[in-house]
């Protein structure tokens, strides 16, 4: 049975606040902070018995809310192999941390447990970790009476990136089996992406510096220790990494606010040099954003787009090399913010899928193909080999040299990329690998294909909810005949495309335009912004911006 005694005992000194309503959305519960306490105590409870539906495996629980502002924080589950919650878990937290009190909690969750076929005997345990945000540490407590109420067996991880937390899950519940993720350690993440990196880069010149802004974020720490066990291999110079200034996360710095405003965080101006190359981090370390900066000074982006096109032509270039093609199929999994000129570029030279936004979506797309590289363009992605891939470059024998090297660097990539979800950091060492074998610069790279201007607006509405879409987001259902007049706004724009979706992490809905040129995207989005405003807007001070 369920230990109510110790359930009630713990839940009572993490009361649900009146009036809110919880959600579990994208990327998990994310609100301010100051309302989440008994959302943390529940998400506790709710892990271990997720545990025990799975026999005992580890699952994971990350305190965040990434690239959201500093007085913001969140919570999301990590399932058995590293991946996000199963889907169908979603309703029942939603509904659990909906309970007004502690008797409705202990009701639902018996319902629960009852529903969800739950084996209360069995084994429970989680391992947890959170970012640098200020309210942090109390949430964290909050969550470890949770665990302990349950009965649980808690390990915390402490402050480090959700990627990494995403690591230990599975290596965790890896640990000693033939699918061993390596060592269930941050120094075991460490290792395992260093050694790949120096293997992949042994024949090359050591590069130029590379600059990171890691947001004033846990990137910052976890990023000074990856350059130590880097060596001299990657020199990096880190800025904005100033983690206990308060306000200082996120705050115009990070990838977000280089993909949103499509510019150089102004703390990095005069400190990046023409040509250099230059990265964000966001403030959990799972995006990552390019650029740099000409002799002209002008600012040039390499978002998520341009990370794909980069790594998916030079996978596909190390599968044929070494006379694996017709085995294995690449292909990539992209969101409707794509550029329209990346899709272009790489619908020409592998099968593109198109999915609507959220890390699980793209995953789960990118797990259909033998190697599916999927990114966000705001820079979330990783590269996943599937089991049987993985087997096959194990068992390959190559016949030629040139086959050997390069199957011996999928091999190295296979180590090197963190495939539990979208890491920044595992990220940037597998383009600064691309990077290298290419001998491009930013310039290079950048000129694999133009973007098409694109402008993304935010829009304040009453209710966001009422906004539902279909088509991967490209088409909107409701409200009624909103979609046909953006349409018709769309036609008298030369390569117009728009669209608008809720957004799963923020109370606002987005609004994302494209055209052939830079004021007409602008034109486009704004207006398409003012049709959804005049239809539902909230209050004046919150007109589009
Ligand atoms: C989260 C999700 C991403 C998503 C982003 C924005 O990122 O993990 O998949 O693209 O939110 O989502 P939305 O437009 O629905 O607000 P992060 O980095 O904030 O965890």
């Amino acid at each position: 049975a369920l230990p109510t005694e110790s359930i009630r005992a713990l839940s009572d000194l993490h009361p649900k606040p009146a009036q809110i309503r919880f959600q579990y959305g994208t990327a998990g519960f994310r609100t301010l902070a100051s309302v989440l306490d008994s959302v943390l105590f529940r998400v506790g409870v709710i892990a271990g018995l997720r545990s025990k539906r799975l026999d005992g495996k580890t699952i994971g629980v990350m305190v965040t809310a990434s690239h959201n502002p500093e007085q913001d924080n969140g919570v999301k589950l990590v399932d058995p192999r590293g991946e996000m919650l199963d889907t169908s878990w979603e309703i029942y937290a939603t509904a659990l941390s909906n309970a007004q009190t502690t008797d409705d909690f202990i009701l639902e969750l018996d319902k629960f447990v009852q529903t969800a076929k739950i084996d209360l005997s069995k084994p429970a345990r989680v391992v947890y970790a959170r970012d640098t945000r200020p309210s942090g540490a109390s949430l964290v407590a909050a969550l470890e009476d949770g665990i302990k109420s349950i009965g649980a067996e808690g390990r915390n991880a402490g402050v480090t990136t959700t990627p990494i937390l995403h690591y230990l899950v599975r290596a965790i519940n890896t640990k000693g089996t033939k699918e061993s993720y390596g060592d269930d350690s941050e120094d075991g993440y460490f290792l395992k992406l260093s050694n790949a990196y120096k293997k992949l880069v042994s024949a090359r010149q050591t590069p130029q510096p590379l600059m990171i802004d890691c947001a004033n974020g846990v990137g910052a720490p976890i990023a000074a220790k990856l350059a130590e066990y880097l060596g001299g291999s990657l020199p990096l110079v880190l800025e904005n990494a100033s983690i206990t200034t308060p306000g200082a996360l996120n705050n115009a710095c990070g990838a977000d606010y280089v993909k949103t405003t499509q510019k150089l965080p102004p703390s990095l101006a005069g400190r990046l040099r023409p040509g250099q190359r230059g990265c964000s981090l966001d403030g959990d370390a799972d995006r990552l954003m390019y650029f740099y900066i000409d002799e002209r000074s002008q600012f040039h982006m390499l978002d998520g787009d341009k990370i794909a096109a980069l790594v998916a032509a030079f996978i596909v270039e190390l599968v044929k090399t070494s006379g694996l093609d017709s085995q294995i199929k690449v292909g990539v999994v992209q969101t409707a913010y794509a550029n329209g000129a990346s899709t272009k570029y790489l619908s020409e030279r592998l099968p593109v899928r198109c999915v609507q936004t959220g890390v699980k979506h793209l995953h789960h797309a990118a797990e259909h193909f033998n190697i599916g590289v999927y990114f966000e363009a705001n820079g979330h992605g990783t590269v996943l080999f599937s089991q049987a891939t993985q087997e096959t470059l194990d068992t390959y024998e190559p016949s030629t040299p040139a086959q050997s090297t390069a199957l011996e660097h999928l091999r190295n990539l296979n180590q090197l990329i963190n495939q539990t979800v979208g890491d920044a950091l595992s990220d940037m060492l597998l383009v600064e690998v691309v990077l290298a074998h290419k001998a491009y610069s930013g310039i290079e790279w950048d000129s694999l294909y133009v973007d098409l201007p694109n402008r993304l607006v935010k829009v304040v509405v009453a209710d966001r909810n009422q906004f539902k879409t279909e088509d991967a987001e490209r088409q909107l259902v409701s409200p009624a005949g909103l979609q046909q007049r953006i349409n018709d706004l769309i036609r008298r724009y030369d390569g117009g495309r728009s669209f608008v979706r809720p957004s799963g992490t923020e109370d606002v809905v987005r609004v994302y335009a494209e055209a052939s040129i830079k004021a007409q995207a602008d034109e486009l989005a704004f207006r398409v912004a003012g049709l959804v405003y005049d239809e539902c807007g909230g209050n004046p001070a919150t007109r589009p911006k």
